[in-house]
């Protein structure tokens, strides 16, 4: 039996499918929306297959009662406030979502003495901040956002709950992983779907942030299968999970435009900079310093190796077949 929170996420749902694949009992908590289906959109395929309940990381007492009635093997934390600019605007919530809620979930297994629950915590790459690149599981943490501080949070926390009461708990340090199921406020999804939209004349142009970032972009459905690996060894860990490749959001959003059939240059600099239509010399994209950040994690770079000695696991998708996913899957909607 495995219990996910964040079911209803990107990561969440391909995991629910993974396991229901590997004959578990899935079990989820999913969040009150005011718009009843965005509440379960990304698992309604999965209806009648997988048993949800409504239940919160802020809500002790769902939690308590979901682990005590389902009795899980496994339990997967993967829900989160997982926006890292929005947790410039609410980090107090960021921090308690992310770093008090997978300490409420270690606390209920230190206490539910039953049977021996393993643990695995949604960590994340963000944590690495300013260190320079590559990145390993020996690279030191230097978090530029609260979001990055509250992951900290849950990562220790997770090694000092193995290390003081024995339970099997295991990080996994995610790269940035992406897919069709996106949110389509994370960069990928929004300029596959913008594009997406310029073709089909819904839109003339689209505004981003910092094109300059560079992200270790990977595929969502591999990565779920790496977070169950993990659970499955003898001993727990803490592991980084990536392609090992390395890509500019400019990159992204070019090879994107290319794949929709438009090539585009690139003229200005700064604020003034904009992406036009080679064809026509229509601007496609602009700057808005809206969607600037505080502070930037210039470049992730992963180095998975330790993983695929432990796991056997390894990226089998790289960047240009993840855009090719993400722009068919939107050309095709649209
Ligand atoms: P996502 O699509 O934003 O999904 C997050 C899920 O968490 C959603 O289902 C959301 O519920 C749920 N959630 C948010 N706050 C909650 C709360 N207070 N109580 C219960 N559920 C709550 O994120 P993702 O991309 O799948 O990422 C999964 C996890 O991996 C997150 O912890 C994220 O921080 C971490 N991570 C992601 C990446 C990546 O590149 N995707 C990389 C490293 C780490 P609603 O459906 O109701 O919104
Ligand atoms: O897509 P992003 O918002 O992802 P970010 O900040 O790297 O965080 C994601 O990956 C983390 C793992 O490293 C996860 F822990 C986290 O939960 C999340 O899944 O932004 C990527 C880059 C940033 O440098 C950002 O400044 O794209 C840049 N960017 C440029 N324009 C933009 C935009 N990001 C967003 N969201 N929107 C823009 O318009």
């Amino acid at each position: 039996k495995a219990f996910i929170t964040g079911i209803n996420g990107q990561d969440g749902s391909y995991l629910a499918e993974y396991l229901l694949e590997k004959d578990y009992d899935v079990y989820g908590i999913v969040r009150r929306n005011s718009v009843a289906e965005h509440q379960e959109s990304r698992i309604n395929h999965l209806d009648g297959l997988v048993t949800t309940e409504y239940g919160d990381l802020l809500d002790v007492s769902s939690l308590e009662r979901m682990i005590r009635t389902i009795k899980p093997d496994e339990i997967y934390n993967i829900a989160a406030q997982s926006h890292v600019k929005i947790s410039f605007q609410i980090p107090e919530y960021t921090s308690d979502v992310n770093a008090l809620g997978p300490l409420r979930l270690l606390e209920i297994i230190r206490h539910y003495k039953r049977k021996k629950i393993k643990f695995y915590q949604a960590s994340s790459s963000e944590m690495f901040g300013k260190s320079k690149p590559p990145q390993n599981e020996s690279t030191i943490f230097q978090p530029r956002s609260v979001y990055a501080i509250s992951k900290i949070f849950a990562f220790n926390s997770v090694v000092h709950y193995r290390e003081a009461y024995g339970i099997h708990a295991s990080n996994g340090i995610l790269f940035n992983h992406e897919s069709p199921r996106r949110g389509n406020s994370f960069v990928t999804k929004k300029i596959v779907e913008s594009i997406a939209q310029i073709k089909s004349g819904k839109i003339k142009s689209f505004k981003l942030g910092n094109l300059d970032a560079e992200r270790d972009w990977g595929y969502a459905p591999e990565y779920v299968e790496a977070m169950w690996l993990m659970l499955q060894q003898e001993e727990p860990s803490d592991l980084v999970i990536a392609t090992g490749e390395t890509h500019s959001v400019r990159e992204f959003i070019e090879r994107a435009f290319k794949i929709a059939g438009y090539k585009i240059y690139w003229e200005g600099n700064g604020l003034d900079e904009v992406g036009k239509c080679s064809e026509s010399n229509e601007v496609l994209v602009s700057i808005d310093p809206y969607y600037f950040r505080p502070t930037e994690v210039d470049t992730l770079h992963g180095n998975a190796s330790k993983a695929e000695k432990i796991l056997g696991w390894k990226a089998k998708t790289k960047f240009n077949e993840l855009v090719k996913i993400m722009m068919e899957f939107e050309l095709k909607k649209n």
